[in-house]
């Protein structure tokens, strides 16, 4: 059968009669049918990813290039009148993920099955996964996202484990969905769910009765924990999650012929940020269960997991009382108590203990004494984590911590969300850089070519016309491909500081308004949720609504300035507005973002850089040189001088700068208010004047003169295209198939 045949088989009519969603349906199920047939991956010891987060967007299109059937489905469809794109959007998108360590979890399961590594991912199966963003009054609203549906990739399987909690026993059932990788073998993401989970209690927007756990476990990631209750439910996930997965490690293992003791030849755990660390005691006592005595199970454990740390962030970093943990998981407390008793014994220095002084229980400390290996997420962030945020373990266990910087598969970041730019790239240099992602140096050979160059420019403004049409048709916002699309996209925090770039377009909006023209016209583009117990960062949205409001209605304004916020910003949305995009921004306070991933995305698909050096943006630097990229702000040794000696002071900055106090004064101003509500305004201003722990005004006047230098470079295209084009041949070593090469030669062993 060809895949006309197969598909209409399963539609019972033809493709041309057929509706968009039956269509996607049915080659859902084609693709299932492939998938189950493609040969695993199997070798003796085997990888297991345990993390709270996949981001793993839709995934029909990403398994059909996998499976290599892409472009013949393509024209399949053609020939029956049906675009692709179309059924792309009948497609739900799960949003069992926040961010980068979520999108990082997707990216490395295709990269490992691509490998043709044996590893399987293991997490949750959230049925409302993370809040869907709407706007309302310029506000961010949050609302259930129900993905699932009839025919979804999910599959149920037999396959149960019971949980137990304090005064509740439950049956952990696991769902499966399959990991293609892209022309090999594949692998399995196992997600766990409780079968009594109840949708109908979540009521006005995502609220829910906290302690029916029966009925909430895994209604959403990361429920509201601004309470106690909310708190425990978060504790009551990770045990669910953590004790299924590690019943299914020992049962696969047994399975294998391992004794348990040799369980590290067996199975590695990587543990993806200290979400899962709770597998380690657990895990230490199951084996006990089992029969191995406490110190053959430490020992045991502690060679078969490594740690993963994705922030520096002390706030970020969990630590829960050892009184949450009696009410939740009393049975791993005694073994968390021994776990710190044996550290104790062994080293005098409070900052390294388990349990601290406040019975709080510390659960990176678990990690890094009972794993194997510690690794950062880029060369930076690992040096920070040894010399300064971890510096007391690192003197302890040198040899366990190793840096991995982060990558990002090429097939969905660039094959399928930029097909333009990847056909050029076929016909230019061939297509060995889908499967070595270093052979896209080939491109610098061009990098003078007026020809190919123009070609480049060419491409990318294709991709900004798409653009400007998806959001005219979503959100009924009018935006022109002439202008410079600089765009800002990533979880809100005060550390990425998306208020910095909102200072800049209010300076050059009064700018504008005292009739100082700019040399071309901007369109600033930002994506962003905010977790919805975070006050600030929702302020920050009210104010990037307001100034959207404010600028994009004003004709003296809007011929050089637009202001555009996309709603509920996820992997989809970020397919479209990555390949169309001038400027990537990247201005997180320097130290502050362990590697970032999305200036990796925009690198590969000819965006240039405005960023500052930290993270991997120091590495994308090192890549393309001092002519392609635009480098600003505070060095991250400046910034960690400065908490050192508490010697920032925001309002100094306010105070003494005209333009600073210019751009922060506007923000409860009269035309502001007449928009915006004042509450959530002047929480901000007051916020930015009087604390700015994350240094915003430090670095305005350098984001300023950089930004211009970066918006001047734009008008020279052959120029401009130049860097795009270094750009894109400089980023194979952001491919996350390198980065899984180095977790497997370095760490995994497989
Ligand atoms: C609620 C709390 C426990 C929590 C929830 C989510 C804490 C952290 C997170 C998510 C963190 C995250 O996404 N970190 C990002 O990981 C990326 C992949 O390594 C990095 O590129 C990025 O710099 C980092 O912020």
């Amino acid at each position: 059968m060809n895949i006309q045949e197969k598909v209409e088989a399963y539609l019972g009519k033809t493709v041309a009669a057929a509706s968009d969603k039956e269509i996607y349906g049915a080659l859902l199920s084609v693709v299932q049918e492939m998938a189950a047939e493609k040969e695993r991956t199997d070798s003796r010891k085997k990888l297991y990813y345990i993390s709270a987060e996949f981001l793993i967007g839709k995934l029909l299109s990403n398994n059909m290039i996998n499976l290599g059937i892409y472009e013949e489905v393509k024209e399949m469809l053609e020939k029956n009148g049906k675009d692709i794109c179309e059924i792309e959007e009948a497609e739900p998108e799960p949003s069992l993920g926040n961010g980068g360590l979520g999108r990082l979890a997707a990216c490395f399961l295709d990269s490992i099955a691509t490998l043709g590594l044996a590893g399987d991912g293991i997490g949750l199966n959230y049925h409302l996964g993370l809040f869907k963003q709407e706007f309302e009054d310029h506000l961010q609203k949050e609302t259930p996202n129900p993905w699932i549906e009839e025919k979804s990739w999910l599959k149920k399987t037999d396959v149960t484990y019971p949980v137990s909690f304090k005064g509740l026993n439950v049956s952990a059932r696991m769902y499966d969905i399959e990991v293609t990788g892209y022309n090999n073998k594949t692998n399995k993401l196992h997600l766990f769910d409780l079968d009594s989970v109840d949708e109908t209690i979540v009521e006005d927007g995502i609220d829910f009765n906290k302690e029916d756990i029966e009925k909430n476990l895994t209604l959403f990631l990361y429920p509201d924990d601004s309470d106690e209750q909310g708190r425990l439910l978060r504790i009551y996930q990770q045990y669910f999650m953590v004790s299924s997965g590690a019943q299914l490690i020992l049962d696969e293992c047994t399975a294998k012929g391992c004794t348990l003791y040799d369980l590290p030849d067996y199975a590695v755990i990587q543990i993806n940020d200290t979400h899962p660390t709770m597998v380690i005691p657990e895990l230490i006592r199951l084996l006990m269960e089992r029969g191995m005595d406490m110190d053959d199970a430490i020992d045991v454990v502690s060679r078969t997991c490594a740690y993963t740390n994705h922030t520096i962030l002390a706030e970020a970093l969990e630590k829960w009382p050892v009184d949450y943990l009696k009410k939740v998981v009393p049975q791993l407390v005694p073994i968390i108590e021994v776990l710190d008793d044996k550290v104790r014994r062994k080293y005098e220095d409070e900052s390294v203990a388990i349990i601290d002084r406040n019975d709080t229980v510390h659960m990176a400390h678990i990690d890094i004494h009972y794993g194997f290996s510690v690794n950062g997420v880029a060369a930076l962030h690992t040096e920070i984590l040894k010399d300064s945020e971890l510096n007391n373990f690192y003197r302890i266990y040198p040899e366990k911590f190793n840096n991995k910087t982060n990558g990002i598969t090429f097939r969905r970041w660039l094959i399928h969300c930029n097909p333009r730019l990847s056909a050029f790239l076929d016909r230019t240099i061939g297509e060995g850089y889908k499967k070595d992602a270093a052979e896209l140096e080939k491109l610098l050979k061009y990098k003078d070519d007026e020809k190919v160059l123009n070609e480049l420019l060419a491409i990318k403004y294709e991709n900004k016309k798409d653009l400007c049409t998806y959001l005219k048709a979503t959100q009924g916002i009018e935006i022109s491909p002439d202008t410079i699309f600089d765009i800002q996209v990533k979880r809100l925090h005060e550390y990425k500081r998306q208020q910095l770039n909102a200072l800049y377009i209010i300076d050059k909006y009064l700018e504008i308004k005292a009739g100082k023209i700019p040399s071309a016209p901007v369109t600033a583009i930002f994506g962003a949720k905010a977790a919805p117990a975070y006050v600030i960062a929702k302020d920050i949205i009210h104010l990037i609504l307001c100034l959207q409001e404010l600028i994009n209605n004003d004709p003296e304004v809007n011929k050089y300035l637009r202001v555009v916020m996309v709603e509920n910003y996820n992997v989809t949305k970020a397919g479209k507005l990555i390949p169309a995009c001038d400027i990537s921004e990247q201005i997180s306070l320097a130290s502050k973002e362990a590697s970032g991933t999305g200036n990796m995305k925009f690198m590969l698909n000819g965006a240039v850089t405005l960023g500052t050096e930290d993270g991997a943006n120091v590495e994308i630097h090192e890549a393309v040189g001092d002519d392609n990229i635009f480098v600003f702000g505070a060095s991250s040794s400046e910034v960690i001088e400065h908490y050192a000696k508490a010697d920032y002071v925001a309002k100094d900055y306010y105070e003494e700068n005209e333009a600073i106090k210019a751009a922060v004064d506007f923000i409860t101003s009269d035309e502001m208010l007449a928009i915006g509500c004042e509450e959530n305004l002047a929480r901000l201003q007051k916020e930015l004047i009087g604390k700015d722990w994350f240094m915003t005004l430090l670095d305005f006047d350098s984001y300023k003169e950089t930004k211009e230098k970066a918006l001047a470079a734009y008008a020279d295209r052959k120029v401009w295209a130049k860097m795009a084009l270094v750009n894109i041949a400089k980023a194979g070593f952001f491919s996350s198939d390198r980065t899984i090469e180095e977790y497997n030669r370095d760490i995994w062993h497989l």
